[in-house]
């Protein structure tokens, strides 16, 4: 897998969390950007395991002219029992892009960990790892993987700076920053 994001925000963990993980002025304003369109989401279910769950769907804009320009996808978020309010929030995000060439080979799982720093700052690691359902033929592999590599680096490269953006924002006159 690799590491796209790990930085300390002068963001609490709480607001880091809200800001990500529900349906969010922040997260809105970025899928605009990024022109992701038709979102639903359920709301966090408590699983069996104690974790909570809950599915999201959206379509996706492509900017790889390898692709159609459009994909339908799934994400399957897993918030584990081990994450504390207001302190330690580790969240798997299953990414499915329905419409893409070999999406039944592949998925991406985001691993997102987010760490409170102190009061007002968390510390924000997002891993991300290209998974195979079945095993493709080898030039086919490194392709989707390849492919799959840069977009996720310009997707995860513009959360970043969105994310800076806001914390300049929620800082300024504050007067703690
Ligand atoms: C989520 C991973 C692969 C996919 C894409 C597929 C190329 C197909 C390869 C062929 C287009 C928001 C990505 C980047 C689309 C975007 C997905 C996003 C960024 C040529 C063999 C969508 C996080 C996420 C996870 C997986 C990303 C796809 O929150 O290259």
């Amino acid at each position: 897998g690799r590491l796209y994001v790990n930085r300390v925000f002068h963001i609490s963990a709480e607001k880091m969390f809200d800001m990500l993980f529900s349906d969010s002025n922040f997260m809105r304003r970025f899928m605009d950007v990024r022109k992701i369109t038709g979102a639903s989401s359920t709301s966090w279910q408590r699983e069996a395991s104690g974790s909570m769950k809950r599915t999201l769907n959206y379509t996706i804009t492509i900017s790889n002219p390898l692709v159609g320009k459009f994909s339908t996808a799934t994400e399957n978020q897993t918030l584990y029992k081990e994450s504390r309010e207001g302190q330690y929030y580790m969240i798997d995000a299953e990414v499915y892009t329905h419409d893409v060439p070999y999406h039944d080979y592949f998925y991406t799982q985001n691993r997102y960990c987010i760490i409170r720093n102190s009061k007002h700052k968390c510390r924000l690691r997002i891993y991300t790892d290209v998974k195979y359902k079945k095993q493709p033929w080898g030039l086919v592999k490194s392709f989707i993987t390849k492919n799959s590599w840069s977009g996720l680096e310009d997707y995860f490269r513009h959360l970043e700076a969105e994310l800076l953006e806001e914390e300049a924002e929620l800082t300024q006159g504050s007067g703690d920053a």
